[in-house]
Parts: C-alpha cells; structure tokens; sequence
C-alpha cells in the first residue's frame, strides 16, 4: 500500500484520491469558495499558494471557465505545487477580492504576502521559485500557436461565412500544425513547456465553442493538431484543472450573440 504524509484532510473532505502513480492526492474541502489541492511529495513541505480563479457560473463554489487561470493552474500541477483556490463570482465580485485585484481581474496569486496579478508574471514567478521541473519555452518557439486565440475568436464572432475569419483562423492552425509535424508532440519537442500550458487551455475553448455555436470541428486534414489536443487534454494536470463544457458555452455566449 502507499503511504502519504499528508496531513490529513480536513473534515468536510468531498473526495481524497490517490493517481495512478499514487502521487497525487486531492482534499476537496467543502469550505464555501475554497478548494485545496495537495500535490505531490515534493509539494509537501510547502504550504498552498493562494490563488483566486473565476467560479463557475453553472455550478456552485466550481472552477469557472477562464483560460488564464487555467494557464497558471496547469502549471502548478505540472511543477506539483499545492494551492489553495478561492473562487470569485466575476458577476458579483466581492469587496474582499477588489481589495487585493485592482483590476478586478483573475487569476491572482499570493507570492511573500504579495497578490500578484496576470497570468504571464505568475507563471514566470511559478518558474522561478519552483523550477523543477523546468517548464521556460526557448524564446525562438514562445509564440507558437499564440494567434490561434484571438483568430479562433474572429472565426466564433462572425456572422458573415464569407467574410474570411474562418480561413484566417485555419491558416493559424495550419501553421501550428506543421509546426508539431516538425518539432513534436509538444511546442518544444519531448516534453510539455510553458507554451503548451498557455495555448491547451485556449484551444479546449476553440473546440467546446465551435463546436457548439458553429458545429464546426478541426478538420481530419490538421491531423497534427488533432492530436496535439487529445495528448494535451488527458493529462493528468489538464483533467484536474478543465472548466466545465457547459461554462465554457456559457461563458462565449455574449460575445456570439453580441
Ligand atoms: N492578461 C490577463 C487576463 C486575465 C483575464 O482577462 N481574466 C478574465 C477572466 S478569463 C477576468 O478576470 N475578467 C474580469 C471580468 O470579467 O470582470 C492574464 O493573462 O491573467
């Protein structure tokens, strides 16, 4: 049997779980707003970092569905740093939260009693304090696939078929997909780097959302992509940090409808 030295969960626990690798054990704490996940051995000396997140707009005290947060989520659970989630109603952001977020924006993490915000500083600072394992992308591949995003969002808002923004889009994923024939199956070669954990959660939102609002999906031809998704989702650290499909259609209806 393994044995964890975890201290032990709080009552209230919803689930404890041990991974396949019986490295990971989860405490889901029934506390309103707050989930803490204790990861790895590694992690165990530290205490969980802070992090405030969208709360689902479906399903009570949730993980919403907001990519950057996810960004810096996978990134955790890829370096195995516990954190301490607080969900924040971004519909009804509370007083507590404006306090520490100036721009009232998520995710923000809490580094030396310090509430750091955008999801590109965090990360750089997950790296630098914890850089095993290191996750730095060369500079030469950083970008790759970064105009999937907002091309996937032209394409989603169109309500012209004719006015390019689908070929746009697939010219960028096209791109991205001789870049992973060439170089794969990560961004940078063997293993996930920080480039990944930006662009994975982006596209699970490209394929949820056209696939509902356009039932549009990547075409066979992009076989590369195809698989870079199916690689990248069932990851462990993907499963455990995905938002819901249902908040992810929710959450891009305004701007379809819009
Ligand atoms: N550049 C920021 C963007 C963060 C962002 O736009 N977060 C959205 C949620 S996905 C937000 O908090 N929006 C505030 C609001 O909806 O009022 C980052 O990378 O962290």
């Amino acid at each position: 049997m393994i044995s964890l030295r975890f201290q032990p969960c709080t009552a209230g626990v919803l689930s404890a779980s041990v991974s396949r690798a019986g490295f990971i054990k989860r405490c889901d704490s029934t506390k309103p707003g707050r989930t803490v996940r204790r990861i790895g051995t590694m992690a165990m000396a530290a205490s969980p970092l802070e992090i405030c997140v969208k709360e689902s707009i479906t399903t009570p005290n949730k993980l919403g569905d907001c990519p950057f947060c996810q960004r810096v989520l996978l990134t955790m659970e890829e370096k195995h740093v516990p954190y301490d989630m607080k969900m924040v109603d971004l519909s009804n952001k509370p007083e507590w939260f404006l306090k520490i977020s100036q721009e009232g924006k998520v995710p923000v993490v809490k580094f030396d009693e310090k509430w750091v915000p955008d999801s590109d500083v965090i990360t750089q600072a997950l790296e630098d304090k914890f850089p095993e394992p290191p996750l730095a992308t060369p500079p030469e591949k950083a970008s790759v696939g970064s105009k999937i995003f907002s091309t996937f969002i032209g394409f989603l808002k169109s309500k012209d078929s004719g006015d390019g923004t689908e070929q746009v889009f697939l010219d960028e994923l096209s791109t991205f997909n001789d870049h992973i024939k060439e170089n794969g199956p990560f961004i940078n070669g063997e293993k996930i780097s920080a480039a990944d954990l930006s662009l994975a959660p982006k596209l699970y939102h490209m394929k949820i959302a056209l696939g509902h609002y356009k039932n549009w999906s990547v075409p066979d031809s992009l076989s590369f992509v195809i698989s870079y998704m199916e690689n990248v989702f069932s990851r462990e650290s993907f499963v455990n940090t995905q938002a819901q499909t249902e908040d992810v259609i929710a959450g891009w209806r305004p701007k379809v409808m819009g």
